[in-house]
């Protein structure tokens, strides 16, 4: 239980970006586990933020300005997260992007910082990366995984794009492609040759170590 835990929720869900920072600051100092911050202060907020969008009793502009408050406060934890264990170590190299057409970038930045936390090196293309931009990084940065995250069912489709594109060119040779965001499954990333899915942050990186496990 965090001592601020409704304020915090109501200054992102307000777009309160320096009570969002200070709230975040003062949980730690007071001792609190950056990832019951993140779990029961931050995401709860952005679960209230979809209900209210796709209710439209929220509106676009007001969401971005949550999503603002919401990237400040990741911003105060990453650096707490980032002193998990194995840190330092030789990292597997993650090239991590949303698809073509899709600019959500929460889930995917938090998808990065936890890899990072869990000991991998993560090379953020962004949001709205095209095909020939993921072929360029994986040219340059030789990553064992690609990341691809999408939020709208529209974008999905570029998935399926961007996987099949990447395997024509021969680019997926020895890479392993993960993809993730709310709309999408398991069985998705079955029938589009994905070679793993995960629900939520933590299972991305779960899904990265046993993909690169030897076994
Ligand atoms: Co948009 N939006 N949005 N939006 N938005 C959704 C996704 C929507 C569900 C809202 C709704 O209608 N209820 C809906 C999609 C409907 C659909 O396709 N079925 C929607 C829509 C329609 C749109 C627009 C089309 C609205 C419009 O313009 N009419 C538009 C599209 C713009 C575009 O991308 N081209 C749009 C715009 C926006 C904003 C710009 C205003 C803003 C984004 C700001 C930003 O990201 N910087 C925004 C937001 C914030 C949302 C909601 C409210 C919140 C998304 C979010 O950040 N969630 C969202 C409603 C919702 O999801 N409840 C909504 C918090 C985040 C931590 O979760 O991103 O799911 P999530 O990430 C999770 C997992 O999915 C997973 O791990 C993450 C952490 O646990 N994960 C991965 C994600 N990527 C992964 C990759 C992996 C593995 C796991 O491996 C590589």
């Amino acid at each position: 239980m965090l001592n601020n835990e409704e304020a915090l929720r109501e200054a992102v869900i307000r777009g309160d970006r320096d009570a969002v920072r200070t709230l975040v600051s003062d949980e730690l100092a007071a001792g609190a586990d950056p990832a019951d911050v993140l779990n029961q202060g931050l995401l709860p907020a952005m679960d209230i933020v979809g209900q209210r969008f796709g209710a439209k009793t929220m509106f676009i502009s007001e969401v971005l300005l949550t999503a603002r408050a919401m990237h400040t406060g990741l911003e105060v934890l990453k650096p707490v997260l980032a002193h998990a264990p194995g840190h330092a170590r030789q990292r597997p190299v993650v090239v991590l992007g949303t698809v073509k057409g899709d600019l959500h970038d929460i889930g995917k930045n938090l998808v990065a910082m936890i890899l990072e936390a869990g000991g991998c090196e993560v090379i953020d293309l962004g949001t709205n990366v095209s095909t020939e931009r993921f072929a360029q990084a994986i040219r340059e940065h030789r990553p064992a995984v690609v990341g691809l995250s999408a939020l709208l069912t529209t974008t999905m489709r570029q998935m399926r794009q961007t996987i099949e594109e990447l395997r024509r060119a021969g680019l997926a040779d020895g890479v392993k492609i993960v993809i993730g965001g709310a709309p999408v499954t398991r069985e998705f990333a079955e029938t589009i040759a994905a070679d793993g899915y995960a629900a939520d942050a933590a299972e991305a990186v779960v899904m990265v170590k046993r993909l690169l496990s030897p076994n």
